[in-house]
């Protein structure tokens, strides 16, 4: 158990120095920009500033579908946010999200350009402005932004909670786990618990409920994340397992999880997307690229 008495908070807390967490670097207590940076803008009306993480991938996975779908409309420059190196605290990217974080969307394609940000929000404004991928009746419209919110609310818990303490925390405290862990597995035993009976999690249809939970738990579930799969006994979510399978066999799925992913296998990364053919000659220009 950890020593609840090694570290007594302060009357008034202060921001003394990076505390050697994995993103100490670049996490301060300020919002803002730290510097100019212009941003680059493509052909596309669609500009997508982002990363591969699970909040990025979620609107990318969508932009792939609805083109998939044949929505012209949908295409997309999708530009590299590394926010490792404080990329997210530029200026011309703090204009478009205040909050300095991936993803944030830039729609030119009307007379003033429009911000949009935060990942549910994105999801909602192009599955809106495409008229697919959300319900058109109000009952099937609800049950599908119910899990969205659930989403938006759960997910912190998994990756700033559980995720940070287990694997980039710069030491592990039982309590931290043990809390996150237990809600984790909570989480994971509500899905389990509706995709017993329930195909997709707005019921039979494949929605941006499904789009924005499968990068999360599908991830997890799929021992992506965290390097936490046996930790979690993921295996025990059964449903879970079938639902991210299902999700995981679409071709827009697969494309989606590469645009701008900087981990994992070199041929399952495709840093910046200006057009579908990037994906056929990816693999070798990265390989090329990592042997020159
Ligand atoms: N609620 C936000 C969360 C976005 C978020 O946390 N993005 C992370 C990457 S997954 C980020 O940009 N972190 C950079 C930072 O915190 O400085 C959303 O869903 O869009």
């Amino acid at each position: 158990m950890t020593d609840s008495n090694a570290y007594i908070p302060p009357k008034v807390w202060t921001w003394t120095q990076p505390n050697g967490g994995h993103f100490a670097s670049i996490n301060r207590p300020i919002a803002g920009a730290t510097h100019e940076k212009e941003l680059p803008v493509g052909r596309h009306p669609l500009q997508l500033y982002s990363l591969g993480t699970p909040n990025g991938v979620k609107v990318t996975i969508l932009l792939e579908e609805l083109l998939a779908l044949g929505h012209t409309g949908a295409e997309y420059d999708a530009w590299l946010i590394d926010i490792r190196k404080g990329d997210q605290f530029g200026s011309d990217f703090v204009g478009i999200n205040p909050n300095s974080k991936i993803p944030a969307l830039l729609d030119r394609s009307g007379a003033e350009p429009l911000r949009v940000f935060e990942s549910g929000s994105i999801l909602l404004y192009l599955a809106e402005k495409f008229d697919a991928f959300i319900p058109k009746d109000l009952v099937g419209r609800t049950k599908t932004l119910n899990w969205l919110f659930w989403q938006m609310g759960s997910a912190p818990y998994l990756g700033g909670g559980f995720g940070h303490f287990y694997a980039y925390a710069p030491i592990k405290i039982e309590y931290a786990i043990d809390r996150f862990a237990m809600e984790v597995k909570r989480e994971l035993d509500v899905l389990d618990r509706h995709l017993a009976e329930n195909e997709y999690l707005s019921g039979g249809e494949y929605t941006i409920a499904d789009i924005a939970v499968f990068p999360w738990y599908g991830g997890l579930v799929k021992g992506w994340s965290y390097g936490a799969a046996e930790f979690l006994s993921v295996h025990e979510y059964k449903h879970v397992q079938r639902w991210a399978d299902q999700i995981y066999s679409r071709p827009a799925v697969k494309r989606g999880r590469m645009v701008n992913r900087m981990t994992g296998e070199l041929s399952e990364q495709l840093h910046e997307r200006h057009d579908a053919s990037d994906f056929d000659t990816q693999t070798q220009d990265k390989l090329k690229g990592a042997t020159s």
